[in-house]
């Protein structure tokens, strides 16, 4: 099939999700182009089967704000036109869904029939999407599409109950690449590191306030006052970066924390990782843990939106309430203190993780299209 993807281009969630989307189909014989106003971060050059099409918005005195929605809508009419799509598939449904839609009706025009499948991430639907300025178009949106997706069972029942939808919305959940995601050995950069062989506590973010950065670092200062002698390594950047910063100098722990900045090889750092935090205040799924848990780290997380379907308490790591630092730091030392424990968790985080295998949960999006194109 030809198929449109857009996404936004982040180093995680939705453009991550969607960027190995496109690679998984490329390899599987599909024709993808992909559009966005960047280079998605996990999308390479020269990515065989996979067409990048930047989205140019032109500046003009009279716009503060460039319309991306109609640039997008209008890169989007080109693409069905001169690539022949069969199908569009949009990520995160604000503005995407939209655009897909004014695309759709455009051609429609024409006499072609071009379907959407949108998928729904996260932020669209529990934050931005349900503000009043958007609600609206997003609802419309959505209900337009001729498939719609949502990545936990979750984030359907968040969608259907904060908006007025009668669209179905299929579950299929987040993936992973097994072969890359999984624990080897990087002992130089352990030693590096850690040159005591001290404990690794990791966390990944965008450090958005949702992430709960702070906490990560409180909780850690916890586990060290306990006497287990830990490195933190934070992975990504955002506005929080600083405030966290600021605490670990409040806390006199600078010397046991590291921040690496926006990496690209995250599994190179999870490979060495003991424990791996996410103690977010929001998060439909969680990609980020999956990430852990496939590289055999056990994962200690909040108890909030979909983790408990990643996550699972006792078995692969544990589970606290919203900002219970006391309990997540208890927790970590459990696990860092209890090798036979670390040792089970880590093997069922593995296991359980395989259940998300890439392939497995692309064929579900593959046979989706199927039904749909054959629909339209
Ligand atoms: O988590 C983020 O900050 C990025 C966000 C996005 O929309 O790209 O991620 C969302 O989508 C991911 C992929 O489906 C999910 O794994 C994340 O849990 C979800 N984030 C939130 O709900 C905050």
């Amino acid at each position: 099939m030809n198929i449109g993807i857009a996404c936004y281009p982040t180093f995680g969630g939705s453009g991550v999700v969607a960027t190995e989307l496109a690679k998984t189909l490329a390899k599987r014989g599909h024709h993808i182009h992909m559009m966005s106003y960047s280079r998605p971060a996990r999308l390479d050059t020269l990515e065989t089967g996979i067409t990048y099409h930047e989205v140019s918005i032109n500046s003009y005195p009279l716009f503060d704000y460039p319309p991306y929605a109609l640039a997008l809508a209008s890169q989007m009419v080109n693409l069905i036109e001169f690539e022949d799509l069969d199908l569009l598939h949009v990520h995160y449904a604000l503005p995407h869904a939209t655009s897909a839609y004014l695309a759709k009706q455009i051609m429609a025009e024409r006499g072609v029939h071009v379907p959407i499948i949108t998928t729904l991430h996260g932020t669209d639907i529990t934050l931005v999407g349900r503000d009043p300025s958007y609600k609206h178009v997003v609802e419309f949106s959505i209900d337009k599409s001729d498939g719609v997706t949502a990545v936990s069972e979750y984030l359907k029942r968040e969608t259907y109950e904060h908006f007025d939808i009668e669209q179905d919305i299929r579950v299929i959940p987040n993936f992973i690449d097994l072969e890359r995601f999984q624990k080897s050995n990087k002992s130089h950069f352990k030693k590096a590191i850690c040159p005591n062989d001290e404990k690794v506590v990791v966390h990944v973010s965008n450090f958005r306030k949702v992430k709960r950065v702070p906490e990560v670092v409180t909780v850690f200062a916890k586990i060290l006052e306990s006497g287990i002698d830990a490195k933190l390594l934070l992975v990504g950047d955002g506005p929080d970066r600083q405030k966290a910063e600021q605490q670990c100098r409040d806390l006199k722990i600078c010397d046991h924390v590291r921040f690496l900045g926006k990496l690209d090889q995250v599994e190179e750092v999870l490979s060495i990782a003991d424990l791996f935090l996410i103690p977010s205040g929001s998060e439909t799924f969680g990609l980020a843990a999956l990430e852990a848990m496939s590289c055999s780290v056990p994962v200690i997380s909040s108890n909030i939106g979909g983790l408990p379907e990643v996550n699972i308490h006792g078995k692969t790591g544990y589970l606290c309430d919203l900002d219970d630092v006391e309990c997540m730091a208890n927790y970590g030392v459990k696990i860092l203190s209890d090798p036979k424990l670390h040792k089970k968790l880590s093997e069922n985080a593995r296991k359980h993780a395989m259940t998300f295998n890439q392939d497995e949960v692309v064929k579900q999006y593959e046979e989706l299209y199927l039904e749909i194109k054959d629909k339209v």
